[in-house]
Order: C-alpha cells, then sequence, then structure tokens
C-alpha cells in the first residue's frame, strides 16, 4: 500500500461516455460522482490496487437483491429450495467453512496496545498482533489484482438504523456477490447511507475472495475461494479491516465479527460505550407490564441461541428479542426420499456421515424472527439492567449468583470459562477460558479493555447489575441438576426482582450473593436438589480461583488492573475462610 501522501495525490477521473467509467474500469451501476469524496478516493485506491474488470456501487434495493439472486442461481452457486419461498441453499467449498483465527490479526504500531503483556513462553491467547507496516507490505502484495476479471461491488452499510444516533457506517468492496446479498439481510444496505455519511468517518471494509480470472485453482461449488492464503487483518487506528480468500461469513460479512466487534471496541474504547458479544432480550412482566431489559455473554456451546428463544414454562412473563443472529441449520426430513447433505449427495437416516455441516448457518432477516422486539430498529437503544455472563461449567459453579458490584462483576466477566469440544487441537472435553466471551473477538489489550470497562462506573451512572448463571451443573451421576431451557425463567424471574431491589431473596457468599433457599420458583419442577445446585465446594473453588489468578498472570500479566486483583485476593481469602 502506497504511503498516505500518495494517496492523497492520486489521479482518478470519472469518463462519462457510454457508462461512467473511473480511469478505463467501468461502472455497471451507481453514479460514482455522488459517493462522498473520501469514499471515492477509497474506492479508487482499491480499484486500482485489486484490478477489478468493473465497479458496481450498490444500492440495497429489491431489484438489485433479485438481479443478483438471479445470476447467482444461473451460475450454480445458489439453488432454489421449493418448500418456503424466497429461499435458497449455497453450498460453499468444503475447505471454506470456518473462521480462520491463527490467520486473523490486529495489526497497530505499538504491540501491546493490542496484546497484553504475555508470560515469556506462554502462547497468548487474546488476539495476534502485527506491526503495522509489516501487515500493510503483506496486504499490498496479496491484494494486488486480486479482483482481476471480475466484479468489484461498493456496499454501503448501516450498524443499526440508517441515521441513528448510536449507529456507524461501514462501506465493503467485494468480488463476491453472494456477500453482498448476505450484507443486505444482516445489515441496513441503502443509497440513502451516503447522505447520511457526508464527510464523517466510515469503517473501511475490503474484501476478496482471492480468487482473480484465469483461476489457478479448481473451483469447487461454484464458490472461488483461496483457503491456503486466506488472512483477516484489522487496522483499528485507521478503521480498516483487510479479508482475503474466504466466503465464509465470519471471514466475509466484515460488518459482523471484524467491525461490529474488533473495530467496534475500539471505537467504543475511544468513544466511551462498549462493544460487546452478547444477545439483548426484553422480559414483560404481563401483571404489571413493567418490561426488563437484559443482556447475555455466553461462550458458544452454551445455548445462546436458546436463551434468546426462550419459551418460557411458567406463566407470568412475555419475551421478545432485541438483538441476536441466528446460527442453525434447518432441515425438513421425508422419511422416503431422505434429503441431500451438505456435500450434495443422498442422505438418510443411516448415512454415516452428517448431512449438515456443524458450522452451517442460515441467514435471515430479523424482521422475520417471530419474537423480535418491536423497538428492534429504535435508534434510541433499550436500557440494559443487567448483564449475565456464564459459562457450561460441569462441577462446582451454582446455577446462579449475582456479582458484589460492578468491579467484582468486570473480574468475574474476566475469568469466564467454559467447557468446550470445540477446538479439534484439544482431545474429549476441557475447561477453556473465554473471558467476556470475546476471546476470539478482542480489538486491543485485553487488560486496557478490562480497565475501560471499570471506567463506566462513574457517579451518577446507574449501571446494570452484573450476575453469573450456569445451566449446565451435574451430579455424581453426571446427571444434570437443573431442567434448563424454558425453565431458565425462573433464574431470569430472580434476576429482575433483585434488579427491583429485593433484598429478602439473597444470601452473601465468598464468590458473590446467592439466591436465598426458596427464593427462586420451584412450582411443577418435581424435585430439584437445590442444596447441591448452590453449593461451594472449598477444595473446587481454591484450585478454580487458584487457576483464574494464573490465568490472568500467564495472558493479561501486568496489563491487569489493580482493582482486579483486589477482588480476586479478597475472594482467595473469603474461600480460605470458609469451612
Ligand atoms: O441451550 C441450552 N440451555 C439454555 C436454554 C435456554 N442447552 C443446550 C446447550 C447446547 C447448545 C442446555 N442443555 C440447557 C439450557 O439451559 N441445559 C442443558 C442441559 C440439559 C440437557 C437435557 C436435559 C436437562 C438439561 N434434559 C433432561 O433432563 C430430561
Amino acid at each position: 500500500m502506497t504511503q498516505q501522501g500518495e494517496e492523497d495525490d492520486m489521479v482518478y477521473e470519472v469518463h462519462e461516455i457510454v457508462v461512467q467509467k473511473l480511469g478505463h474500469v467501468p461502472i455497471l451501476k451507481g453514479d460514482f460522482h455522488y459517493l462522498p469524496k473520501h469514499v471515492q478516493k477509497f474506492v479508487a485506491f482499491y480499484a486500482q490496487k485489486c484490478t477489478p474488470r468493473a465497479i458496481y456501487i450498490c444500492d440495497g434495493s429489491h431489484e438489485e437483491a433479485e438481479e443478483i439472486t438471479h445470476k447467482l442461481i444461473e451460475r450454480g452457486t445458489l439453488t432454489k429450495l421449493k418448500k418456503y419461498e424466497n429461499c435458497y441453499i449455497c453450498r460453499t467449498d468444503p475447505a471454506d467453512v470456518a473462521r480462520v483465527e491463527a490467520r486473523t490479526w490486529i495489526a497497530t504500531d505499538d504491540k501491546y496496545e493490542t496484546v497484553p503483556h504475555v508470560r515469556q513462553g506462554v502462547k497468548g491467547i487474546l488476539g495476534q498482533w502485527k506491526e503495522t507496516n509489516e501487515m500493510k507490505k503483506e496486504v499490498d502484495e496479496l491484494f494486488s489484482g486480486c479482483m482481476a476479471g471480475r466484479t468489484m461491488y461498493v456496499i454501503p452499510f448501516s450498524m443499526g438504523p440508517v441515521g441513528g444516533p448510536l449507529s456507524k457506517i461501514g462501506v465493503q468492496l467485494t468480488d463476491s456477490n453472494y456477500v453482498l446479498l448476505c450484507m443486505r439481510i444482516m445489515t441496513r444496505v441503502s443509497h440513502d447511507i451516503w447522505s447520511v455519511l457526508g464527510n464523517n468517518e466510515f469503517v473501511k471494509c475490503l474484501h476478496t475472495m482471492g480468487c482473480p480470472r484465469p483461476v489457478q485453482r479448481k473451483v469447487i461449488n461454484h464458490w472461488p475461494c483461496n483457503p491456503e492464503k486466506i488472512i483477516i487483518t484489522h487496522f483499528p487506528n485507521e478503521r480498516l479491516i483487510c479479508s482475503f480468500g474466504s466466503g465464509y461469513g465470519g471471514n466475509s460479512l466484515l460488518g459482523k465479527k471484524c467491525f461490529a466487534l474488533r473495530i467496534a471496541s475500539v471505537i467504543a474504547r475511544d468513544e466511551g460505550w462498549l462493544a460487546e458479544h452478547m444477545l439483548i432480550m426484553g422480559l414483560t412482566n404481563t401483571k404489571t407490564g413493567k418490561e426488563t431489559f437484559i443482556a447475555a455473554a455466553f461462550p458458544s456451546a452454551c445455548g445462546k441461541t436458546n436463551l434468546a428463544m426462550i419459551k418460557p414454562t411458567i406463566p407470568g412473563y412475555e419475551i421478545r428479542v432485541v438483538g441476536k443472529y441466528f446460527i442453525e441449520t434447518l432441515f425438513t426430513y421425508n422419511k422416503h426420499m431422505g434429503i441431500t447433505s451438505w456435500l450434495g449427495k443422498r442422505w438418510k437416516r443411516d448415512s454415516p456421515t452428517p448431512a449438515a455441516h456443524p458450522n452451517s448457518r442460515f441467514c435471515a432477516p430479523a424482521s422475520q424472527c417471530p419474537i423480535i422486539h418491536p423497538k428492534w430498529e429504535d435508534a434510541e437503544g433499550v436500557p440494559i439492567s443487567a448483564i449475565i455472563f456464564g459459562g457450561r461449567r460441569p462441577t462446582g459453579v451454582p446455577l446462579v449468583f449475582e456479582t458484589f458490584s460492578w468491579d467484582h462483576g468486570v473480574m468475574v466477566g474476566a475469568c469466564v470459562k467454559s467447557e468446550s469440544t470445540a477446538a479439534a487441537e484439544f482431545k474429549g472435553k476441557k475447561i477453556m477460558h473465554d473471558p467476556m466471551a470475546m476471546r476470539p473477538f478482542m480489538g486491543y489489550n485485553f487488560g486496557k479493555y478490562l480497565q475501560h470497562w471499570l471506567d463506566m462506573d462513574q457517579p451518577g451512572r446507574k449501571l446494570p447489575k452484573i450476575f453469573h448463571v450456569n445451566w449446565f451443573r451435574v451430579d455424581e451421576n453426571g446427571k444434570f441438576l437443573w431442567p434448563g431451557f424454558g425453565d431458565n425463567i425462573r433464574v431470569l424471574d430472580w434476576i429482575i426482582r433483585r434488579c427491583e431491589g429485593d433484598k429478602s431473596i439473597a444470601v452473601e457468599s465468598p464468590i458473590g450473593y446467592l439466591p436465598k433457599k426458596g427464593s427462586i420458583n420451584l412450582d411443577g419442577l418435581g424435585e430439584i436438589n437445590w442444596d447441591e445446585l448452590f453449593s461451594l465446594p472449598k477444595h473446587y473453588w481454591e484450585d478454580d480461583t487458584r487457576e483464574s489468578r494464573r490465568f490472568l498472570e500467564d495472558q493479561v500479566g501486568c496489563d491487569v488492573p489493580q482493582i482486579i486483583w483486589d477482588h480476586l485476593k479478597s475472594q482467595e481469602q473469603k474461600i480460605q475462610a470458609m469451612k
């Protein structure tokens, strides 16, 4: 990439003869002159670098979506599914089915802006850093000519309602029209973005499948990609994201993990708010009409989607979801005909291989979610009363506890861990750290991120209460102690009553406030072993606290804010004093 000054001096002319042209690249759709000047510069710069054969400026309209859908069907990338209206399956190259953490970087000049001081000899798990110029050089080489023979789509998008005071604008350049279709489902793509943006800052997103024409690699399932060369890289101080080689959602729909989590966490740091990996739900008390909003952050495989879609087993609450993306695959199965698997083969119940790839997704508009909150598009947002952290913790950790304070809650969030089978490098199950459920999505030094959370606590601010839940505790026979699912409403009900200030339903313990025996509604549940569900085995907590301390020392070192150490020390002493 060229130096800043050169970019400013770069010459680009738009010729209006028959079609508009940028240099000699035809603009198939849209009026280049209409784009704000700094967007024109961005597009021109990367058009020159990536050398697409044409440029297509998207407007987010239905006609545009229909045109692109039609093209993708003709090419064979999309296949119409007959069962539902306007529903398509897209099979990727089987080699392009996951985010690639080992190929994900954040580039800054100062290493410790991005990653904490890790103990010598320990591999950091809270992000990968590369020096800015080194990364720029790599990107420069990789992206040169990467869109040859393909169309560069210019996608203006808004994260949040267009023009809303909390919304942020991005512009994604991509050579994948599949990515365009998904971006217009998951974000707001619209011509109006240009006038709302004006001269203001936008997040620059550059994406390529990394498969210029003539193709060098065999294309499978009409899904050109370049899995061997994938990189996902972020330049947070330039608000720039560059993604090469993959069309998988987390790698290619740059509004999602790259912008809304990694870059946004940096913007939030700079602007004084929190950008987090959480779902938001609203629970309305059907007697009083009062609504409480709760945010929850869990590592994967804890049932975050199930919680957002909860069907309460006790009366008293109406539940609606304000924000959450949905990621399961749906199948309808006909016993006689079987189905077609993700690899395009016939599949029946006794087939030895799975029908769906475990990481497969569906992408559907939030407006079609049956329990979407009417306020999901409110520009002002919703007031959060409680933040819930959680994990899959088979032993030792009670069903629910409330933290002592905001600071203490930040410590509990920093120590979130969960049983995981997801990581291929581990055989069997292992409890893995996923602090704040943000481990793969940290945009800057995790110690500084903790300090930023602590800094939220300012006089005159009413902060949410912070809780920790564990639906997954088992008895000595491995049987779940809590029925979970729709019965979790009983825990949420206790949390709401705590938020309303009911002091009579909690007792203090070394790790936080536990529900007083009988204070959670267990009507109709049959036998629940309350004592076991809420017990705090001394040895377990000694080990667990020691392990958490070790984790923070190893991974965050001198960047851990002192107050976090103070809370950990206090917890150690209280556990020590237990009988
Ligand atoms: O999502 C889950 N939740 C949250 C629901 C709102 N799961 C599934 C996790 C995989 C993503 C759960 N699994 C939950 C839970 O609360 N609890 C459990 C464990 C469990 C599994 C089966 C039973 C009970 C608990 N069934 C019987 O005991 C009959």
